[in-house]
């Protein structure tokens, strides 16, 4: 990047110099962030924005100096991937301060009071516009799609400003509000965690700010516990659990939570669970129905083939497949030994309900 500067009087470089070296002494952090190469660019980047200040300055357009702040920002969330949008807003709402503060503390030799207090909203606008450009990216069509956009929107934008705190209150808030458990799982949290998986896989967060969304969205999950386990109970069992080497088991886990709420008791087994260990637990437990979930398709063979096994040893037991595995498949499910299928953790409850009072309906009659 090479960057023109308008301005080449030397106390603009002495002002450059300083904000540079401040923003160094202020954030520790910033040093382990940026190699000689950044280093060098950051420093010209500090003397292109007073450029783009004092242009705005000198035409009395803030205008100018917004537009360019947004640039800037959207330019350097491009070209440091391995850094969050919510740390780059942090890198420049900085610099904009200490610029405002040294540009303050100069002999007004260089703006005139009325230029000093232009310069310095400018500064500020430009903070304001860039903490809310950290959420303003582009979501996809399925996250826009379904009841309680403003939920989930207003918890993933806190989850992508490290605000947990925030992220726990939409949720406690909306739960307050009268959205039912189901609706918080599989409108706000499904749809969160698969959009941020989106957001990962279009390079726009890291895979560290992914995995602390999935961390808080777990710990919100356990806020839910107290309620959940205080159902009243059907005498009924489902044993859960991700199969092969699969490790995603949040969605089997809102799945056992799901029928824990309904009043099942339920044995939720976890990640990647081996045959025997799944063979063991059926022998052990007898649960009424089972549940496997894949998510990553290479684990669909082990699952078909644990599938297999369960049918011929326990043929009593019902056994349901999900997980986003399945979706791009041509109904791979119905080629199995399967009792039931759904993308939907909570219309499973629901069928699988329906089923308990048929065989009851039967036994009566
Ligand atoms: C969090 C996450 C992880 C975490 C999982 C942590 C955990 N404790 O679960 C970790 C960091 C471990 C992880 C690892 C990996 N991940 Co990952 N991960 C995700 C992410 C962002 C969210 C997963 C999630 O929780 N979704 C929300 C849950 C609630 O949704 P769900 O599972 O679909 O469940 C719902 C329904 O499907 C249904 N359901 C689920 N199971 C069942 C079962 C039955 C019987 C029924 C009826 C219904 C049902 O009910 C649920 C509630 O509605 C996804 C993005 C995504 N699209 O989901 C990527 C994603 C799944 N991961 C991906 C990848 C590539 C990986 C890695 C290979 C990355 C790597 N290079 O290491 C590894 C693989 C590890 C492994 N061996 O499994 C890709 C998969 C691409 C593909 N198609 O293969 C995704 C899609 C990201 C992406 N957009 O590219 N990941």
């Amino acid at each position: 990047m090479s960057l023109l500067m308008n301005y080449t009087d030397q106390r603009y470089v002495e002002i450059a110099q300083k904000v540079f070296q401040e923003q160094f002494k202020r954030d520790p952090k910033l040093e382990k962030e940026m190699d000689e190469r950044r280093k060098r660019l950051m420093y010209e980047d500090v003397v292109y924005n007073i450029s783009f200040l004092m242009t705005a300055v000198h035409f009395s357009d803030g205008k100018i100096f917004e537009g360019y702040a947004k640039w800037i920002y959207e330019l350097l969330c491009n070209l440091m991937k391995d850094l969050d949008r919510d740390r780059i807003m942090e890198h420049m709402n900085d610099h904009y301060r200490i610029l405002s503060e040294i540009l303050n503390s100069c002999p007004q030799t260089l703006l005139s009071e009325d230029e000093l207090k232009k310069a310095t909203n400018y500064l500020e606008i430009a903070r304001e516009v860039t903490a809310k450009a950290v959420t303003e990216i582009s979501l996809s069509f399925n996250f826009h799609d379904g009841e309680h956009y403003e939920i989930r929107k207003a918890y993933l934008d806190a989850l992508l400003k490290n605000q947990t705190r925030v992220a726990h209150t939409v949720i406690n808030e909306a739960k307050q509000q009268g959205l039912s458990l189901i609706d918080i799982y599989e409108e706000v949290l499904t749809k969160v965690m698969i959009e941020s998986g989106n957001l990962w896989h279009k390079n726009i967060i890291t895979i560290d700010k992914e995995h602390y969304i999935t961390s808080v969205t777990q710990s919100v999950l356990s806020g839910f516990y107290d309620e959940i386990f205080s159902k009243p109970r059907k005498n009924k069992r489902i044993l859960a659990c991700a199969v092969g080497s699969e490790l995603h088991e949040m969605g089997v886990r809102m799945l056992s939570d799901i029928f824990e709420y309904r009043g099942w008791d339920s044995y939720y087994m976890g990640a990647a669970l081996p045959e025997e260990s799944i063979l063991k637990a059926v022998k052990e437990y007898q649960p009424d129905f089972v549940a496997f979930s894949v998510t990553i398709p290479l684990y669909l063979p082990t699952c078909e083939k644990i599938v297999k096994s369960v049918k011929e040893k326990y043929p009593k037991v019902r056994i349901a497949v999900g997980g986003q595995a399945f979706r791009n498949t041509e109904k791979l499910w119905e080629k199995w030994e399967v009792d039931y299928y759904s993308l939907s953790a909570n219309d499973f409850v629901k069928w699988a309900e329906k089923q308990i009072i048929k065989k009851n309906i039967k036994k009566d009659g």
